[in-house]
């Protein structure tokens, strides 16, 4: 008797409808209706929905467990008729009990929905179980009775009407009373409702009418029979209840047996008697089989789930305003919430068609496409509304047709607002596949440089990755123009231009940067003094492609183009340093060699002391040799490398040269030096040798020619020679040309100072050559 779940499925059954008090007496349970009305296998399918109503204490919860038992039975015990299950299995679904005291209150769902499928068509349907509160129980009015039973009549498809042993008269009456509610809802074109079953229990009259339909058919064709001696109101009751429903049957119905009495009665099968399970047997099956189901119609059309949300709320609100509804209220309230599933379905079907088209997720259209797809949706929409039978008076028809259009043109801004929005995603994305196709090559863009060619077939590379990116989420036909495409590739243009601007400015830094390597790496291989011309080429060679490789590896990507532009402006500045560098070399190595020259003059002029000093040749030679040296070793002191210097031969040569001059120099001042060395020999002879009264006299000259002059010449010839040596520097040597040809020169003059006649000649002053 505990309202655990049912046989194999998990389920409850739920209060939808409470009994309050105050102004509002039916309260609706809206959230626990949308968790079993608005879950996504049910919310769109048509409901069949089974409603038992009656007594109190009819055993209509427990019949209700029965249904469910089947429900939830595999197909195969369904047509093999076991359904029924264990013998000693408690039946279990929603709550019943035994007792006096009425115990189901408000109207209750059973929380799991089954689906189940139309034989004739295969449509998946929902199958909604409800169980009502039984009416006459001792604490309810007859109004509130009423009005459960005209909300479930309302609602269901098949209303069963429990009845316990017979159809009584009273029965029928209190049909009347929602039977009027029904034929006020219907616009009288068909019958508002479909299905009435009079389900009688524990009908003890079967030699009479035999249990089941055929006993019942017999039983209800006898209590609904108008006869023209029936009271009127009698006939209206009869009538009543055959117009408003498309079938009305009766099932006649066995005593379970007395152990249903029991309190330990838990409703195993094996407690009811033979004739209750062959009852039920028939009974259950006629209801649900997928061949028996029937959905529920309003106004002739199907009510899907969600609808029947809307329609629950509706006449809850009706039978909570004051006294009973009016006619026009419950017809109002049926066709508003028939418009209303009208302009619902139009306007899924107008969603449907743009989510087909354009909505889809991820992909984006273009604006005109997305505006073509809302004309043909609200069209379609438009008509369906239009093709659809409705309910009401043509002035709601058109104002719910107002709404709808209102509420289609509504939906386009806000589709176009999604659209644009995964237009911006799409575009964003694209945009981003580009960059990290560049970044593939080169991370952070500041940093990117690239030869200009590999810059472009990257670029290609980077926009077709883009453009798939970008198709990939767009559904745009080949014949229209995408004037997103388009701005995305203006997008990229100016993208590529800005990775141009700075890949080019990236080169030039690069350029800047390599001959930036080239003057340092110079600067460090050149001597400051300066260096041969052929080191300094070399050096200017390996440090130029050592620039050059720097570049290259400036580069993200090595490249191997014939002509590069920012290699060559390498090399043409690289050109132009390197003839400041020559100049440079120039400048430094004429320092060096002046002072070397200084060097070797200071050497000379050292050893040479006065000017008119002189040098035998040969230690003029000598002292060139080491005055050279000592130029030449300070010239390579500030040298590293000193083979195949140029600059060192041109020294050598000037070296040379100075010597040559030298060697001039010393040739005039040895025979100056001859010259007055010689000059002082003559003097000192002359004067010796000059006519005097006393060498006439006192001594003949011959005397003086014979016995002094020889002393004489010594002496001249030794004072010559040491006049001579004062102007000698350097070492002597044995073979001294100026020397002897001097001693020649003293020696020729001395023959004539010793020539009588010559002699007599000087005494007598006449001139006399030496
Ligand atoms: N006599 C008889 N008793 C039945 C039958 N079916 C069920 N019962 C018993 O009737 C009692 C009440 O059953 P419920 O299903 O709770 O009755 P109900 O109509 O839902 O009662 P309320 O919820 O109070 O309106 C239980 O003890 C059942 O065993 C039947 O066909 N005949
Ligand atoms: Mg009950």
């Amino acid at each position: 008797m505990s309202s655990a779940s049912a046989m194999g499925s998990a389920g409850r059954g739920v209060q939808v409808v409470t009994l309050g008090s105050g102004s509002e007496r039916y309260q609706v349970d809206v959230e626990a209706l949308r968790d079993i009305l608005l879950r996504d296998d049910v919310r769109d399918r048509s409901v069949v929905v089974v409603s038992v109503a009656g007594a109190y204490r009819g055993g209509k919860s427990f019949i209700l467990d029965f249904f469910l038992r089947y429900l939830n039975a595999p197909r195969s015990s369904q047509l093999a008729g076991d359904w029924l299950g264990k013998e000693d299995q408690p039946l279990e679904g929603f709550h019943w009990r035994g007792g006096c005291e009425r115990d189901t209150t408000g109207i209750h769902l059973w929380s799991e929905p089954i689906l189940a499928t139309l034989e004739r068509t295969g449509e998946k349907v929902a199958v909604l179980l409800m169980d009502t509160q039984g009416t006459f129980d001792t604490e309810t009015t007859i109004a509130e009775n009423s009005t459960i039973f005209a909300l479930s009549t309302l609602i269901s498809s098949v209303q069963i009407y429990n009845l316990s042993g017979n159809i009584k008269e009273d029965d029928l009456q209190h049909l009347q009373l929602f039977t009027e509610y029904g034929r006020l809802a219907c616009d009288g074109d068909g019958k508002a409702f479909q299905t009435l079953m009079f389900l009688v229990r524990d009908w003890m009259s079967d030699y009479e009418h035999a249990h089941g339909f055929a006993g019942g058919k017999e039983l209800l064709d006898r209590r609904l029979e108008s006869r023209s001696n029936q009271k009127p109101q009698l006939r209206e009751v009869r009538e009543h209840i055959r117009s408003c429903f498309d079938e009305v049957k009766c099932f006649l119905m066995p005593h379970p047996g007395l152990d249903v009495g029991r309190k330990t009665f838990n409703g195993c099968v094996r407690d009811v008697t033979e004739k209750f399970r062959l009852a039920l047997l028939e009974l259950v099956p006629s209801l649900f089989d997928p061949s028996k189901l029937s959905p529920k119609l309003i106004n002739g059309g199907r009510v899907r789930a969600k609808d029947l949300l809307d329609y629950f709320q509706r006449y809850v609100d009706i039978f909570n305003s004051d006294g009973m509804p009016e006619a026009v209220t419950i017809f109002k309230a049926t066709a508003d919430a028939c418009l209303n599933a009208a302009v619902r379905e139009a306007r899924e079907l107008y969603e449907s068609r743009m989510e087909e088209r354009c909505v889809r997720a991820d992909v984006s259209v273009t604006r005109r496409a997305l505006h073509d797809c809302h004309q043909q949706a609200r069209a379609a929409a438009l008509d369906l509304y239009s093709g659809k039978k409705k309910l009401g008076a043509p002035e709601d028809i058109d104002e719910h047709l107002n709404k709808l259009i209102k509420e289609l043109e509504a939906c386009l801004p806000l589709y176009t607002w999604t659209n644009d929005a995964k237009v911006r995603d799409t575009l964003a994305n694209a945009k981003k596949a580009y960059e990290d196709t560049i970044g593939g090559v080169c991370e952070v863009q500041a940093f990117l440089c690239l030869h200009p060619l590999d810059l472009k077939s990257l670029n290609d590379e980077a926009v077709g990755v883009a453009l798939t990116q970008f198709d990939s989420a767009r559904d745009v036909a080949e014949v229209e123009e995408d004037d997103e495409r388009t701005g995305l590739l203006l997008t990229l243009e100016s993208l590529y231009e800005h990775l141009c601007n700075i890949n080019a400015q990236n080169n030039r830094s690069a350029v800047m940067e390599a001959r930036e390597q080239y003057v340092t790496s110079m600067k460090l291989r050149v001597d400051v003094a300066g260096t041969s011309s052929d080191r300094l080429a070399a050096n200017h060679k390996r440090s130029q492609d050592a620039a050059a490789e720097h570049f290259l590896n400036k580069r993200n990507r090595p490249s191997n183009y014939g002509e590069d532009e920012y290699l060559e402006s390498l090399t043409e500045e690289i050109e132009c340093c390197f003839l400041d560098f020559e100049k440079q070399n120039m400048n430094s190595n004429r320092m060096a060699m002046q002072v070397a020259e200084y060097k070797y003059d200071n050497y000379i002029s050292t050893a040479w002391g006065p000017q008119a000093c002189c040098f035998h040749p040969r230690a003029l030679k000598n002292l060139h040799a080491e005055a050279k040296q000592a130029a030449i070793r300070q010239f390579l002191a500030s040298r590293t490398e000193c083979e195949n210097d140029d600059f060192g031969k041109k020294l050598e040569g000037i070296l040379d040269d100075r010597y040559t001059e030298l060697v001039r120099v010393n040739e005039f001042n040895n025979n100056q030096a001859l010259e007055q060395a010689f000059n002082v020999y003559t003097t000192k002879m002359d004067k010796h040798s000059q006519p005097s009264l006393v060498s006439i006299f006192i001594a003949p000259f011959i005397v003086k020619l014979l016995a002094g002059l020889p002393l004489f010449h010594t002496k001249s010839r030794r004072a010559a020679i040491s006049e001579f040596m004062s102007k000698r520097r350097g070492d002597d040597f044995g073979d001294d040309e100026y020397y002897d040809r001097l001693l020649s020169k003293i020696d020729a003059a001395y023959q004539n100072y010793r020539s009588p006649l010559l002699a007599i000649m000087r005494e007598l002053g006449l001139p006399v050559e030496n």
